[in-house]
């Protein structure tokens, strides 16, 4: 129980890495407030369902990241649910994949509003609350391996997560003094939704599958305990930190 009766948000929980941190978080004692936009109704109330099966609270907002009343719309939601809050983890994000020389001007901004200034609204909001509450806090971003890395068709979305990375880097120095930490998980190729058009393509999956050592590419949940742990008061000196979550793909040159 890492996380015994704390109070976890997180945004875009309804599927994929954010759903299975969710379930983490709740495994580990915590309560859940979470934001999905684009995916189903149903699936985030399953989502709530299964919190709720693990024996904690949950509540899911649906609402675009990409708005910046979103963010304080969040916060006020689940501290008025739940009176305080402990940690925050930036997790919503798209991938439309694109070639470069046509990038259509909306998706180029549209993947910025989303991934980089909707990251950034909501971690001041978090930061905002859990600085009035005055007993630090943890915050954790999703970047990627893409942060690091380029993408043929990902022009666009590269530098958000590039972005997402270095906006918990200054953020760790920023709200160091109130004693919340500010860190960075770093997927590789994780099989989600986000990727799904992208790797029906064999050649390319079979390729990425290649370049890890572990032999396989990740699942939603391969992230959870990552993040988890970084939330943890087992990273109570981590702030700052990139972590790499890749099964080893990012350092496999040859
Ligand atoms: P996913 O498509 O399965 O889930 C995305 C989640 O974000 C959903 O819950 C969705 O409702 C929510 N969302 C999307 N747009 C939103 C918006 N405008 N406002 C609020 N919520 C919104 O994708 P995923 O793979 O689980 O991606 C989660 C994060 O992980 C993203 O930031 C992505 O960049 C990052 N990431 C994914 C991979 C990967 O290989 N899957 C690798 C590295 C990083
Ligand atoms: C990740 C990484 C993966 C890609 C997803 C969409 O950051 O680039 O390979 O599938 O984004």
């Amino acid at each position: 129980m890492l996380l015994k009766d704390k109070m976890f948000l997180i945004t875009g929980a309804s599927v994929g890495i954010g759903r299975a941190t969710a379930l983490g978080a709740a495994r580990h004692g915590a309560d859940i407030a979470f934001t999905y936009f684009d995916s189903t109704d149903e699936k985030a109330k399953d989502t709530v369902t299964a919190i709720n099966a693990l024996g904690r609270r949950a509540i899911a907002l649906k609402q675009d990241v990409a708005d910046p009343d979103s963010a304080p719309a969040f916060v006020k939601k689940a501290v008025d649910t739940y009176g305080r809050i402990d940690v925050f983890v930036s997790n919503a994000g798209i991938c439309p994949f694109h070639a470069f020389l046509d990038m259509p001007r909306e998706t180029l901004e549209r993947t910025m509003r989303v991934n980089l200034h909707g990251a950034y609204y909501m971690v001041q909001a978090a930061a905002n609350q859990m600085v009035a509450q005055g007993h630090g806090g943890a915050i954790i971003a999703v970047s990627s391996i893409s942060a690091l890395v380029g993408g043929e068709y990902q022009t666009h979305y590269t530098p958000t997560k590039a972005g997402v990375l270095s906006l918990m880097q200054s953020t760790a120095i920023a709200l160091g003094p109130h004693k919340i930490r500010c860190n960075a998980v770093l997927p590789g190729a994780i099989l989600t939704d986000i990727n799904k058009d992208d790797l029906s393509d064999l050649k390319k999956r079979a390729h990425l599958e290649s370049r890890v050592p572990l032999g396989r590419l990740g699942e939603p949940d391969d992230l959870a305990g990552p993040i988890v742990f970084l939330a943890s008061d087992l990273a109570r000196y981590v702030t700052g930190a990139a972590l790499l979550v890749d099964g080893g793909m990012f350092v496999n040159l040859q």
